[in-house]
């Protein structure tokens, strides 16, 4: 591929948009052409999915459908938007991909670690992200970070997800320091606690290895 595929990672709250917003404009400064996406998500068919995934309606969804519903949302995101956009020198960047999968529907879940490499693949038919930043947060801080966010853009109302308890979050937390030591060439770990300016120095850092390469 001729382009360059970045994911951002982490707990809810850690600050994934923002820094992903960051990185973007200062690849757009240097002429770059991005292209900004998220998951569940990024296509018409893929955000309608989102919409059955977030609603806090949904609560008789068994963790299986949870599961498909996410590879389902990939897969329609891969072949329409991100394998085209790389095809096409762009740098995609990209808010939660596989790796979410692994911490939220393994780790948070429980379900079996080999089913859902095996759905990743099938969703990503080859994909994998040329750098994936973890942003690491306590999971407290991250929920936090969400509720005020929430006073100031009111109307925005409580996801499914964001609904699991506190014990749910610490699993995944768990799950993403896992991936982090299990790639680490892939995924690079930072510190979201950080002011937003110093860790989007940090993270443009990691991300300028990449280019070197
Ligand atoms: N999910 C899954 O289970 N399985 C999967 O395979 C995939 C996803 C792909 C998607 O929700 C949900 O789907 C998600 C995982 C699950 N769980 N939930 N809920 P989403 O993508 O819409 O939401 P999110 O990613 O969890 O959270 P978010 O609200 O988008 O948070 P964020 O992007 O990490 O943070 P932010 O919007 O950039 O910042 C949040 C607030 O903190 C905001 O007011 C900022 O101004 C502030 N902020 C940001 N950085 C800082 C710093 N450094 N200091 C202080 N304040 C900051």
């Amino acid at each position: 591929m001729k382009g360059k595929f970045i994911t951002f990672e982490g707990p809810d709250g850690a600050g994934k948009t923002t820094q992903m917003k960051m990185l973007g404009e200062r690849l757009e400064a240097m002429g770059k052409k991005v292209v900004y996406s998220r998951e569940p998500g990024g296509t018409r068919i893929s955000e309608e999915i989102r919409k059955v995934l977030l609603n806090p309606s949904n609560i008789e969804m068994v963790d299986r459908t949870e599961a498909l519903l996410y590879a389902a949302a990939r897969a329609q995101h891969v072949e329409e938007l991100i394998r085209p956009a790389l095809e096409d020198s762009k740098f995609v960047l990209c808010d939660r991909f596989t790796d979410s999968t692994v911490a939220y529907q393994g780790f948070g879940r429980g379900i079996d670690m080999d089913l859902l490499n095996k759905l990743n693949s099938m969703a990503t038919a080859g994909i994998v992200p040329d750098l994936t930043i973890i942003l690491d947060i306590d999971p407290a801080l991250g929920i936090r970070r969400i509720s005020e966010k929430r006073v100031t853009d009111s109307g925005m109302e409580k996801d499914r997800i964001e609904l699991e308890h506190i014990n749910f979050h610490k699993k995944v937390r768990d799950g993403f320091l896992h991936l982090a030591v299990a790639n680490p060439g892939r995924c690079k770990l930072v510190d979201a606690k950080q002011e937003m300016e110093a860790l989007a120095n940090e993270i443009y850092l990691l991300v300028k290895e990449v280019l070197d390469k």
